[in-house]
């Protein structure tokens, strides 16, 4: 690695770092002056969903502890680039985007091979607009709107210019938290939710920035610790084709939440749904995020050629990538890709992406046939002027290569999200084996089961996260009082 690229790193993580530590309570003010051990609502996790829910709560009445087992608040959804869906927003309209709940929540279940959960689906599909304005309200700059893959309509809000959007949500919700006076506690592991004799929530065991073990006593909990895709172990127990894949998740992505409802009889659902991203930079775990394609990136293999609809489905796109020889592909964009989505300066700057003067200089570059390149270059820009793709039915072809550079990244598919997980309801409540509620517990967000069925779509779980955190916020608050 040269000392551009390290410097590159190093800043990213330092500013990351500098700006989601230290959220609430910092270490001077969760262990050494003795923090509360009492509190309405425990929220365990402090990504996006748990944010969402801690926000929702105290707006309720509650008092609420965040506890989060790593060093800074976020989660996956820090790492989230493409987009969070909605449809019927005011963004979408200033665009004179047409785009209906119905068509959001046909979208969302034809892409999860209708295994979703029907209702949780419509909760998803019929509250993400006021998630997304609830988030723009609290500061979210959610302006621009692309189309990800199985979008049958441009939903995918960002911040103006396509930059990337976990971040920004993520600085949004810490604020609120933090102007609300919430405590969050980062460094603290929660081990134990803790029952009393007739079956109530009575507390959670969890341990402190030294390792300690102490009790928060609290009637209600919900959690949103996030999914497991960061284990290797539990996701080849639940589906071993994925042993040797990378992943694209954080390092505390591991499944905590879930193993501690099931102690509680917490019943789980389609655990073996876990979805694979196409395009992730092998070695570096680095997700590409998939707004590039629905900007107008195309995919070609070591040959030049195109291979698949690039707006295919997550898990079939994978599968065409991996059918390729070497099990690899190259993303292939231009200056007008690239000038359409602030994300991928930072993929530059990382020195992730090869350059070229021309499609015949990359095609050396990448060590792709020249002739073959230019003409599948040629070939798509005639479908694109005819807005039919008569090799692979690309439904949305947004822009034409032009003159000027292109660029290309080397991806394959590595392990993204974990669609199984602990059952709720509409309520956000947790079901047990029997289907009865488990009062006082609430889950939210990727530690969930069944709202995105057999494959997610780009951009729903952002909305999940803050659909179902607001549920289960509120309705904990209401439970507690
Ligand atoms: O929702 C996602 O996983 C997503 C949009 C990822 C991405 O490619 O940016």
């Amino acid at each position: 690695m040269n000392f551009k690229k390290l410097l590159s790193i190093v800043t990213v993580t330092m500013l990351t770092v500098g700006t989601l530590t230290g959220c609430g309570n910092s270490k001077s003010n969760t262990v050494e002056s003795k923090p509360s051990t009492k509190t309405d609502i425990v929220v365990i996790g402090a990504g996006g969903a748990g944010l969402s829910s801690a926000v929702e709560a105290k707006n309720a009445g509650a008092n609420v502890i965040v506890i989060e087992k790593m060093p800074m608040v976020g989660g996956n959804t820090l790492r989230a680039t493409g987009g969070i869906n909605a449809a019927g927003t005011k963004f979408q309209k200033e665009k004179n985007i047409k785009d209906t709940v119905e068509k959001f929540y046909e979208d969302t279940m034809k892409g999860g091979y209708y295994k979703n959960n029907p209702e949780l689906v419509k909760v998803l599909t019929s509250q993400a607009a006021s998630a997304v304005e609830w988030l723009s309200d609290l500061g979210a700059d959610l302006t621009d709107v692309g189309r990800l893959a199985g979008a049958s309509n441009d939903r995918a809000h960002r911040p103006a210019g396509g930059g990337e959007v976990g971040s920004n949500i993520v600085k949004t919700l810490k604020k609120a938290a933090k102007d609300r006076k919430i405590d969050i506690r980062l460094n603290n592991k929660a081990v134990e939710i803790l029952k009393d004799d007739k079956g109530n929530i009575k507390g959670v065991k969890a341990l402190n920035e030294e390792g300690k073990e102490y009790t928060i006593d609290t009637k209600s909990v919900i959690i949103a610790t996030g999914g497991f895709g960061a284990s290797e172990e539990k996701v080849v127990k639940y589906n071993p084709n994925l042993k040797g894949f990378g992943t694209t998740n954080h390092p505390g992505a591991t499944g905590d939440g879930i193993d501690m409802a099931v102690k509680l009889g917490a019943e789980l659902t389609q655990m073996d749904q876990i979805q694979t991203h196409p395009t992730v930079v092998p070695k570096t775990g680095m997700m590409i995020t998939e707004a590039v394609r629905g900007n107008g990136a195309i995919l070609v293999n070591g040959e030049g050629s195109r291979f698949i609809n690039e707006l295919a489905t997550r898990d079939v796109v994978s599968k065409a990538i991996l059918d390729q020889k070497g099990k690899t592909a190259y993303l292939l964009f231009d200056d007008n890709v690239r000038k359409s989505l602030k994300a991928i300066e930072s993929y530059i700057n990382m020195e992730l992406v090869v350059q070229g003067n021309s499609v015949e200089d990359l095609a050396k570059k990448i060590n792709v046939n020249p002739e073959i390149l230019k003409k599948t270059v040629n070939n798509y820009n005639g479908f694109v002027k005819n807005k039919k793709d008569v090799q692979f039915n690309r439904g949305d072809m947004p822009r034409s290569f032009g003159n000027g550079k292109y660029y290309a990244i080397e991806i394959a598919p590595a392990v993204h999200y974990t669609m199984g997980g602990i059952k709720i309801n509409k309520n956000a409540e947790v079901l047990d084996k029997s289907g009865q509620v488990i009062k006082g517990l609430y889950a939210a967000g990727e530690v969930t089961g069944g709202v995105q069925g057999g494959n997610r779509l780009g951009g729903n779980s952002l909305a999940d996260i803050v659909v179902f955190g607001r549920i289960a916020g509120k309705n904990a608050a209401a439970f507690v009082k």
